[in-house]
């Protein structure tokens, strides 16, 4: 493998909901997804978050991990209902003193610190007054960035306002499979503008604070047409048209608004979407205020066809043939995280701020073979080719500072529940026990190699 720069930030990634536990500890308030957890058949495994990684007991073991691997950033996200356990007010000391003690322990060890404020664990009694589809909501979420940066600004190297807008929209407000479990198909718009109005009023706030750098991270996925056997071959000019309009919905609908200041043509035709009453003036100066840095959280292309007849949306997403897939069906293909950078370099050019992988990662089935050891080769041979990747769209000229890996152990995972295993580190659900995989030392091999 070449050799990356020598600044280069190698990480990992977690998040609050997905590792922590001690869900009613210390003054922390319900999220949406303790709601929706709780909820019957909401989740694959009928499990819930409530203990996850037991992490915010085991935050000590869990950071000495980092070291040993020996990652210079660590990516963890904010719990929103541990800062204010009902969205608004005053901080909760009890709940930013977790941060306290975990960024301390991080850059004890030399880690820097890349706190989300927003990986979808919405405090319930903001849900309760609309959730995302409520403006106000964006301006809860700037006060609440605010007593977040705040605490740890003086200490927090990167921030990230909000993890996968996009996601949170489409899974959780159009089909219903994550939290709030809603499908708003007849006015979806609101929680587009009201997520990207609280990203800008929240990035405002952190730069009263420190000197973290500002970003956000976003999904993006390659729209690659195909045709009815999911290859790029069998597609024709209708396919093409199709992933052009998926493409616009996907990759530029969250980033079009941050870095060229308007949404992409297209979004009037969103059902319900009266840009006129719920764009105010002013907004689109808030959202597309400067940024320090970009997050990229990069997983598969996408293959998306015309849609058959009286489909009710303008594509149909396919199954793309012809590659390895993870445990969770994703197809493997490593060059799609060269095309979409290169891509996001050349549709926004001079805009485009120096991008961190913020998420890249795979689910295996493994578990502990005879001799308790676990040899995730598959995993080893994703990421192996995703870095080349990254390492070949650094060679054709786009700037990237940093690689945050999903993820440092294996953890909830939404509505699949503990069973798709992203983990360097696996995690016994019942023991708690940590076992670094065979991945962990190719990855510790890897960052000693080339930093
Ligand atoms: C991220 O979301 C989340 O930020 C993180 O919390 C989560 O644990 C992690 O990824 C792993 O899931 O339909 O076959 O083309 C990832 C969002 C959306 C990426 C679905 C892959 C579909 C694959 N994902 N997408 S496919």
């Amino acid at each position: 493998m070449d050799q990356f720069p020598a600044d280069f930030r190698w990480g990992v990634s977690t998040s609050s909901y997905q590792i922590e536990g001690a869900v009613t500890e210390d003054g922390r308030g319900a999220s949406i997804w303790d709601t929706f957890s709780h909820q019957p058949d909401r989740i694959g495994d009928a499990t819930t978050g409530d203990v996850a990684c037991d992490h915010y007991h085991r935050y000590a073991e869990d950071v000495a991990l980092m070291a040993d691997l020996g990652v210079r950033a660590y990516r963890f996200s904010i719990a929103w209902p541990r800062v204010q356990p009902t969205g608004s007010g005053p901080a909760n000391p009890a709940g930013l003193a977790f941060y306290d003690r975990l960024v301390d322990s991080l850059l004890e060890r030399g880690i820097e610190p890349a706190a989300t404020l927003f990986h979808w664990d919405l405090p319930q009694a903001l849900q309760d007054a609309g959730g995302w589809t409520n403006r106000d909501t964006a301006a809860r979420f700037g006060e609440y960035a605010d007593l977040a940066a705040r605490a740890l600004g003086d200490r927090v190297r990167l921030w990230l306002t909000l993890n996968e807008p996009i996601i949170h929209f489409t899974l959780g407000h159009l089909l219903g499979l994550h939290a709030p479990g809603v499908q708003l198909l007849d006015n979806p718009f609101p929680v587009v503008h009201h997520q990207l109005l609280g990203h800008g009023l929240a990035a405002a706030a952190i730069r009263q604070h420190g000197t973290g750098a500002v970003s956000i991270a976003n999904n993006y996925s390659p729209a690659w047409p195909v045709g009815a056997d999911g290859t790029r071959a069998g597609a024709d000019d209708s396919d093409r048209a199709a992933a052009a309009v998926y493409d616009a919905f996907h990759n530029r609908l969250f980033t079009d608004p941050l870095l060229h200041g308007r949404y992409p043509d297209g979004v009037e035709r969103l059902p319900g979407a009266d840009l006129d009453s719920i764009v105010l003036d002013g907004d689109l100066e808030v959202i597309s205020a400067p940024l320090d840095a970009l997050g990229v959280n990069y997983y598969n292309p996408t293959g998306v066809r015309a849609p058959g007849h009286d489909g009710p949306l303008p594509f149909e997403l396919t199954q793309l043939s012809g590659y390895p897939t993870t445990a969770f069906g994703w197809p493997v293909v490593p060059e799609g995280l060269t095309e979409i950078l290169v891509t996001l370099k050349q549709r926004y050019g001079d805009r485009l701020p120096p991008i961190w992988i913020t998420e890249n990662g795979c689910c295996y089935d493994d578990g502990p073979g005879p001799d308790g050891s676990i040899v995730d080769t598959d995993r080893i041979t994703y990421l192996d080719g995703h870095v080349r990747a990254l390492r070949a769209a650094m060679d054709a000229g786009v700037r990237v500072d940093g690689y945050c890996l999903w993820s440092l152990m294996d953890n909830w995972e939404w509505a699949e529940g503990f069973t798709k295993r992203f983990g360097l580190v696996h995690v016994d659900f019942d023991t708690q026990g940590r076992t670094p995989k065979a991945s962990y030392a190719w990855y510790r091999d890897l960052i000693a190699r080339s930093s």
